[in-house]
């Protein structure tokens, strides 16, 4: 049957958008098509440039410093301040709370650690969505991990997506492990779901990594096929790119000595 032409294609899209974002800030917009029997929708990633009563700006990346081991999340987030206990005096900067400030604010912000030793993520942290360098103070003496706590989650660690530019250094990246497939979630009825990629780091961006070890990481299984085959396991147990990435003394699998 012949499928009708769209009356209207809008040639731009005018948005307005929440007074408290401010120049800088990224918003997302999911679009979506659908007619009778499907729909498809894409999000992408934007940026404030102006507001109505603002001039133009530049946005400038923030440098934030991880001062503590902890995961709690930001207390304020997008207000450029990493500090997850407004509470107690001075910083109190966690790796996730430096990833949601860093991502709030368009430019290319800069992570650095003040501080060694384990940071036990007991969630996936905020996907990676803005240009951002994380230095870390080496892969022998800070390890960014998926708890080992019973009743911990699957996630994955470190997520780069909508195109971002990140470097990492200087971290061991472990015991991350993406969610099992949907038991007849697959491809087609009764087929089973593919097991989610890359279980330590997943990459859509540009990503360059530098001393940093992804080791004892995994991907989820297939789930199983309730009238079908069952799915794949998730590809890439250490790292799934589907974009550009420079490795440099760097490795999967068993630690290798560098230093
Ligand atoms: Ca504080």
């Amino acid at each position: 049957m012949k499928q009708s032409i769209p009356q209207f294609l809008p040639r731009y899209l005018k948005v307005f958008i929440a007074s408290s974002l401010f120049v800088g800030a990224l918003f997302t917009i999911t679009f979506v098509v659908s007619s009778a029997n499907a729909t498809k929708s894409d999000s992408r990633h934007f940026e404030v440039l102006r507001t109505s009563d603002q001039a133009i700006t530049p946005a400038t990346g923030l440098t934030l410093t991880v001062n503590t081991l902890g995961d709690a999340a930001d207390s304020s987030v997008g207000d450029g301040h990493c500090d997850t206990d407004p509470g107690t005096a001075g910083d109190q900067c966690t790796l996730r709370a430096a990833i949601q400030e860093a991502n709030a604010v368009f430019g290319d912000d800069t992570i650095s650690f003040s501080v060694t030793g384990t940071i036990n993520l007991t969630g996936a942290l905020p996907d990676i969505i803005s240009n951002v360098t994380i230095n870390g103070p080496g892969s022998a003496v800070l390890t960014v991990q998926r708890s080992t706590a019973g009743g911990t989650p699957n996630f994955r660690i470190f997520t780069i997506t909508g195109g971002p530019t990140v470097t990492i250094s200087g971290a061991t990246v472990t015991n991350g492990k993406t969610a099992d497939g949907v038991a007849g979630g697959g491809f087609a009825p009764g087929y089973g779901g593919q097991g989610g990629n890359g279980g330590g780091i997943l990459n859509s961006g540009t990503l360059t990594l530098t001393d940093v070890f992804v080791t004892g990481n995994r991907t989820g299984d297939g789930g199983a096929g309730t009238s079908g085959s069952g799915g794949f396991g998730g590809f890439g147990g250490g790292i799934y790119s589907s974009g550009p990435m420079i490795m440099t003394l760097s490795g999967w699998g068993r630690r290798r000595r560098w230093h």
